[in-house]
């Protein structure tokens, strides 16, 4: 991997796209040509029937120490306000297809924050994550407060937002912002199998499956089950279902075209 490449673009596995964060000099800062990378990369993989679940990492040593300090001294209010990055971090929200993240290191601020934007996190014993913006007199800007306390709870999400406290790999999976620790040699190599186990499922029913989960953080129980309850039946009318139940009773594996 060359260091003037401050992004890496690959394809790991059959139907899976890993994006690796490379500036470890700047502890994968992320700096507007990176948040925009992850952007562009999403964009094509949304659009690219053969992608089926992304691998989000920075490597073995840090996953990312937040956005690029060095480039806050020059921004002002309305920098922010009409911030490009608003659109590419709506583009990351909004992303239909499953991401897994491999953190290992420091996942501070945006990086956490990005982290959290995945739809399961496969950390490294070495894994540190933080809300640490209150030092710099700011706090999260990419949904850190929300989503934090919606998956930590309050008492915890408080201590590492007003303290700038970090929590460990442990303490991440004990309190549910992380699926699983693994040693940090391995932590790319169990996302990349757990992605590769995804994209080789349903592709439709996953997509469903993700965007029902996710209307649980922002449904009540009643909408949330009517969603459920409607997308189950929708998923009965298509191919990969039909497939799925043939396959079983065939005692075959399903060959899943996503319609
Ligand atoms: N930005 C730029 N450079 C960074 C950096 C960062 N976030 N974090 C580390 N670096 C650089 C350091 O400056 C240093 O560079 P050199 O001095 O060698 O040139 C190099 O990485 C190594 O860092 P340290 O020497 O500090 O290493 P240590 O092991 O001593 O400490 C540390 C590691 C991670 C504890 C420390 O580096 C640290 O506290 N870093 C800052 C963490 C932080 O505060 N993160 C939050 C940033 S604010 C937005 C949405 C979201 C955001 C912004 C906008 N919009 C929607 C518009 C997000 C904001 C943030 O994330």
């Amino acid at each position: 991997m060359s260091e003037e490449q401050e992004y890496l673009v690959t394809e790991p596995r059959n139907h899976v796209v890993q994006f690796t964060l490379n500036r470890p000099k700047a502890l994968n800062a992320l700096n507007g040509n990176v948040v925009s990378g992850i952007a562009e990369t999403l964009n094509a993989a949304r659009d690219n029937d053969d992608v089926r679940c992304v691998l989000l990492t920075g490597g073995e040593k840090v996953f990312a120490a937040g956005a690029d300090i060095k480039e806050f001294p020059t921004q002002t209010v309305s920098d922010i306000l009409l911030d490009s990055r608003t659109t590419h971090w709506e583009a990351i929200r909004s992303f239909p297809k499953p991401i897994v993240a491999a953190v290992n290191g420091y996942a501070l601020g945006g990086g956490c924050e990005l982290a959290m934007h995945a739809d399961i996190i496969i950390a490294g014993e070495n894994a540190t994550f933080g809300q640490p913006e209150v030092n710099l007199g700011i706090i999260p800007g990419a949904g850190g407060t929300q989503r934090l306390t919606k998956v930590v709870g309050k008492s915890l999400a408080m201590k590492m937002i007003l303290a700038c406290e970090f929590i460990d790999a442990r303490t991440a999976l004990d309190s549910g912002l992380v699926a699983e620790v693994t040693p940090k040699e391995t932590t790319i190599e169990r996302a990349l199998d757990l992605a590769e186990t995804i994209a080789s499922k349903p592709p439709l029913a996953v997509r469903i499956g993700k965007q029902a989960v996710l209307k649980a953080f922002d449904m009540t129980l009643e909408n949330g089950l009517e969603f459920e309850r409607r997308a189950f039946a929708t998923l009965f009318g298509t191919e990969d279902k039909a497939e799925g139940v043939a396959a079983f009773v065939e005692k075959r594996k399903g060959d899943f075209k996503g319609r």
